[in-house]
């Protein structure tokens, strides 16, 4: 049985919803960001970022939601998640995660916590930058789906679905969220209409986004 610490609409959103499609047991333990919950000591000792999500897996602690989706998979086999060691696809599957952690996490970081790198005083340029690196990655991954789809990796749905889905939905109340590339809206309506997503939205009690 998987534990999964989490915050409602977080990073912990695609670890919840993967764990559902896999249909694996797993209970939910609240970590609720917006009360600190993530910062207690009992806390820090699973995850010492002090960052949701932690996932326990065989009584042990795993940080880095792009990490948890790739050992999910991985212990899984049998959902198809992940292209075995090997396979045509693997590459591409090892690129796409990387890439995604590498660069839309962190720059969602700076847009979310734009105080983070240079104080009050520096946010709105942080959030200028964060903006411009995340529309260039919605305009490399929408040329991407423009050719190669209905997902992420081409025929099959992988684990890189599940992070770039969660990562796009962030983008939500930005200036150009990312359902205005028209590549990448045909793909969400794809994966919005997922059971397993719907499930883990109505879990966290998340009513936006959803239906479009
Ligand atoms: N690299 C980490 C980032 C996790 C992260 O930044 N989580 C955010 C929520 S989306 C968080 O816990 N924020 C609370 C805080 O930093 O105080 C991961 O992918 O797991």
């Amino acid at each position: 049985m998987y534990q999964l610490y989490y915050s409602p609409s977080t990073a912990s959103l695609a670890v919840h919803w993967m764990l559902i499609e896999i249909g694996a047991p797993f209970e939910l333990v609240l970590t609720d960001t917006k009360t600190g919950a993530h910062k207690q000591p009992d806390y820090l000792k699973l995850n010492p970022a002090g960052v949701v999500p932690t996932l326990i897996v065989d009584g042990a602690p795993v940080c880095e939601s792009t990490a948890i989706l790739m050992l999910l998979a991985e212990r899984h086999a049998d959902k198809g998640l992940a292209p075995s060691v090997g396979a045509p696809e693997r590459a591409a599957y090892l690129q796409g995660m990387v890439y995604l952690a590498n660069t839309l996490l962190p720059s969602f970081r700076a847009w979310f916590y734009s105080h983070e790198p240079a104080g009050e005083a520096g946010a709105q340029a942080v959030q200028a930058v964060a903006q411009a690196r995340i529309e260039a990655v919605w305009d490399r991954l929408d040329a991407q789906l423009a050719g190669r789809g209905p997902y992420m990796l081409g025929e099959r749905l992988s684990a890189v679905d599940f992070l770039a889905t969660m990562l796009m939905r962030w983008s939500r109340n930005m200036p150009r969220p990312a359902t205005a590339w028209p590549h990448i809206a045909r793909y969400l309506s794809r994966m919005r209409a997922m059971p397993s997503l719907r499930e883990a939205h109505a879990r966290e009690g998340l009513t936006d986004w959803i239906d479009g």
